[in-house]
């Protein structure tokens, strides 16, 4: 079995801006900015013969680029603490034809329908425990935080092996979005 997702990786200068909020929380394992990712849809186990027919799918994929930005901080979670803490992302409705096409492309190939509603976002922390009572003062403070525009050109077929360290997650195929190659500032602004 491969367990695998759908993501749009942070360029690294993003990377680092967001990685320069990645403290000041306890019980929580903070992200490593290299995994640093919005995911579009996380598909889970499948067996590796299914592999071919997803890439297929994901391959003929039309979607045009665009540009996200970065923006808030907020976290998942219920009565029984924090799930995980993240960065927001603008409004962008390009990111949502994008994940609908994707979300299209995957039911077709088999994997069934996505029954949670879309919200786009990048992982800072997950935690098992009951969060941090500073969790509110946390997110108060980088309210603000924004970073980008950046360009989307592209998003990524990840496989992700669960360690005890965390999960490694591998881009195993990457499939280009339409007009990548235009300059950057004429990328569809979001
Ligand atoms: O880092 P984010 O939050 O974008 O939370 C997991 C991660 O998303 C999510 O898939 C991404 C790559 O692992 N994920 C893991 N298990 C999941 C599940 N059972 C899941 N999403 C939905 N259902």
């Amino acid at each position: 079995m491969i367990r695998l997702f759908v993501a749009i990786p942070l360029p690294e200068e993003i990377q680092d801006r967001v990685s320069a909020l990645c403290s000041g929380l306890a019980n929580v394992r903070w992200v490593d900015a290299e995994n640093f990712h919005i995911t579009l849809r996380f598909i889970g186990e499948v067996d590796e013969s299914r592999f071919e027919d997803i890439d297929m799918a994901l391959s003929v994929v039309r979607a045009p680029a665009f540009r996200l930005k970065l923006s808030g901080v907020d976290s998942f979670g219920n009565n029984n603490g924090v799930r995980s803490v993240w960065v927001g992302i603008e409004r962008a409705p390009a990111l949502f034809h994008l994940r609908d096409k994707v979300e299209s492309a995957l039911v077709r190939a088999g994997v069934p329908p996505e029954t949670q509603k879309f919200k786009p976002h990048v992982t800072l922390t997950r935690s098992r425990q009951r969060g941090d009572a500073r969790l509110g003062e946390f997110i108060a403070r980088n309210s603000l935080f924004q970073a980008g525009p950046f360009p989307v050109t592209e998003f990524t077929l990840f496989s992700s092996f669960l360690t005890q360290s965390g999960s490694i997650y591998t881009p195993e195929r990457v499939y280009p979005l339409e007009g990548a190659e235009q300059p950057y500032p004429a990328l569809q602004d979001e």
